[in-house]
């Protein structure tokens, strides 16, 4: 972490915590072991989680090998689905040995750590060998520069806005250590003034896009995985140097398909405890649909996030789609 930037996060913590004595109550859950919901911390302008600042110094410094993958998303993108695709894919739709670990076990969440600090995505990355696959919901300005001098292969996957902030709300909801959603009127705001955790979705998607010809960055969509399976895990294969027969093919999309995935306890994020996902509140393999956005918006929200992302994404026309 930057000295100004440990700063001014040292600053808002401290403020945070005498000005929040009384509003702690009413945000705390009072679960148990003690679950609380996070502020969020700037670093570099980008609202980030409390446990991901505390952390920041160690994801800056972090040593990517040229082996290693990183699966970057803004969060609810379909990162999950995009690690699960990856890891049935070097495994050759081994279903054994996918199922070894859970999703975070198997391809580390790189500035995460649990709330109690002891397990950061950086400490088990650094017990495991090369090649990895890491997750990463980092903006590209805060990707540790180590990815880019090794030269190592991005998959980045893409989703609507509309969908990404249902998506997003019901995760925050449920998630206990993010921060409390509000209303879905004042979530829909601060996701279209880039207040949420990872900042901007407009910025996000633009920053990856913008360097997907100098960097090895394969950008791929949520809605084109949903419209054709088959035709983007053979995209990603070829990305991965991988080549599928029909029936590997065939195997891989059927035990990535939400169905499959939502049963199946080593992709559904089942063994993260109720403490902390609070699974009455919503579920992390929720919907998996394009378009259910349409049961969020009404016809004001709706107008005016057209007018706001059609000048956001003027100076740079990604080919997102709100429906298939
Ligand atoms: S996170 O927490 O940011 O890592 O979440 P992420 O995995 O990016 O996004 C979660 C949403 O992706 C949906 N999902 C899927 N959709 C379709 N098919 C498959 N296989 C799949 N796997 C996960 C998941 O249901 C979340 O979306 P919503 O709209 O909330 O259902």
């Amino acid at each position: 972490m930057c000295t100004n930037q440990y700063t001014d996060y040292k600053t808002h913590l401290s403020r945070a915590r005498s000005a929040s004595v009384q509003s702690s109550q009413a945000s705390y859950k009072g679960k148990m072991d003690g679950t609380t919901r996070e502020a969020l911390f700037p670093i570099q302008g980008i609202p980030l989680p409390e446990r991901v600042v505390k952390y920041w110094a160690r994801v800056e410094q972090f040593q990517a090998s040229k082996e290693d993958l990183l699966i970057a998303t803004y969060p609810k993108a379909g990162t999950t689905w995009t690690q699960e695709v990856v890891d049935h894919i070097q495994n050759e739709g081994d279903v054994g040995r996918c199922r070894r670990a859970p999703t975070q076990e198997r391809m580390p969440f790189l500035e995460m750590t649990s709330p109690d600090g002891l397990s950061a995505g950086i400490t088990k990355l650094e017990v495991m060998d090369p090649p990895r696959v890491i997750k990463t919901h980092l903006p590209i300005q805060l990707v540790p520069r180590s990815f880019w001098e090794a030269g190592c292969k991005v998959i980045y996957m893409a989703r609507n806005p509309k969908d990404t902030v249902v998506s997003y709300y019901h995760f925050d909801r449920m998630n206990l250590t993010q921060p409390e959603p509000g209303t879905w009127q004042q979530y829909l705001e601060k996701f279209m003034t880039g207040q949420l955790g990872w900042g901007s979705w407009y910025d996000h998607v633009k920053g990856y896009w913008r360097e997907r010809q100098n960097k090895k960055i394969l950008y791929i969509f949520f809605e084109d995985m949903k419209e054709d399976p088959v035709r983007e895990v053979i995209r990603i294969a070829q990305f991965l140097g991988k080549q599928l027969s029909k029936s590997m093919l065939d195997h891989i999309v059927q035990m990535t398909a939400f169905s499959a995935m939502r049963e199946n306890p080593m992709a559904n994020y089942s063994t993260i405890p109720d403490t902390i996902f609070d699974r009455t509140a919503s579920e992390f393999m929720r919907k998996g649909e394009v378009g259910d956005w349409k049961n969020h918006f009404n016809a004001e929200e709706d107008a005016a996030f057209e007018e706001h992302y059609c000048r956001l994404m003027a100076d740079c026309p990604i080919p997102i789609r709100f429906t298939v």
